[in-house]
């Protein structure tokens, strides 16, 4: 039988328009010391938690849920893993800038440094007094410039394979604006793109799948405005912690971007971030600056009689 907790404690915020949702306390901790080990057996034996917590009738298919746990290395703040609509996430910049707010509104965190493992590492937030928030992420990489691929109903496209924390092909669309309006096309069109990526073999590293497509387009008040297609087919309403992680990787790579120098990213609803390359301990790391907000905080209950216990959906 399904074991249900009492009581789930979450804290909602926004990051830019893209809702957290912080898990606090009265989720059994998932098995495994490393946040790898965690991850895995977090989708494999509290799945069901997982869809209760973020899915209808409790949440929505835009949130991304991010459980607590204790650190995994020494100095680190706490660990962290992200799941979302239709699993769980490797890094989650957005969501890791909600759950550093959230910590300093929940009194467990003060302006300054702190360190947070995550699946693929830890990474670095430095909280400021006015409440924004600098991710220094994991380092970002180029699989592949410049990929072909033939979407049906788009024809022959370009894009280019990076990794800031997810996979994401990164690409133009010069014939699609970057519009709240267009977002049921632009959501048509990014799934299309995804379904050809698969279906031509185009991975990130060792056979990865690519679970978001980045659409790029010119901004007037930014360095570029993006549509992020996430994994279960929701659009990320800020500009994608990781996709901007991604798409510095791909400046870098194309010559176009110098470590230091700001790159502004604006999503679809107009969200922003800044971000840019700067060396550290040796290696040249995405920092990723934002602001979130605490929208509230819930006690979910979970009665096992309720036929939709384990929320709708995937
Ligand atoms: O900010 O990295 C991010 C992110 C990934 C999926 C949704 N947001």
């Amino acid at each position: 039988m399904t074991a249900w907790p009492e009581a789930v404690e979450v804290v909602d915020s926004h990051t830019e328009g893209e809702p957290t949702r912080v898990v606090v306390s009265g989720w059994p901790l998932p098995a495994g010391g490393s946040l790898q080990q965690r991850r895995a057996s977090l989708l494999r034996e509290q799945d069901h938690l997982r869809r209760a917590v973020v899915l209808e009738p409790r949440g929505h298919a835009a949130i991304v849920g991010a459980l607590l746990t204790p650190p995994e290395q020494p100095g680190s703040q706490c660990g962290v893993v992200f799941f979302n609509n239709a699993g769980a996430l490797g890094m989650c910049g957005h969501g890791l800038i909600g759950v550093v707010r959230t910590l300093e509104w929940l009194g467990r965190l003060q302006p300054g440094e702190a360190c947070v493992d995550t699946p693929v590492g830890t990474v670095t937030a430095r909280l400021e007094g006015d409440g924004h928030v600098t991710v220094r992420n994991v380092p970002a990489c180029v699989q592949a410039l410049d990929v072909e691929v033939d979407v049906p109903g788009l024809g022959r496209l370009h894009g280019d394979v990076a990794w800031g924390g997810n996979w994401f092909f990164i690409t133009e669309l010069p014939g699609e604006p970057l519009e709240v309006p267009r977002l049921p096309r632009l959501v048509a069109v990014s799934q299309a793109i995804r379904l050809a990526l698969v279906e031509a073999g185009v991975t990130g590293a060792d056979g990865a799948e690519i679970d978001h497509v980045e659409l790029v387009a010119p901004a007037r008040e930014a360095d570029a405005r993006v549509f992020v297609l996430c994994p279960g087919g929701e659009y990320d309403r800020s500009p994608c912690g990781t996709g901007t992680s991604a798409k510095l990787a791909v400046l870098q790579a194309r010559g176009r971007l110098a470590p230091g120098q700001v790159w502004r990213q604006e999503s679809v609803t107009g969200g922003r971030f800044e971000a840019w390359l700067a060396e550290h301990e040796g290696r040249l790391l995405p920092h990723v600056r934002g602001r979130a907000f605490v929208t509230g905080r819930a006690t979910l209950v979970f009665d096992p009689r309720d036929p939709l216990v384990a929320g709708i959906g995937r």
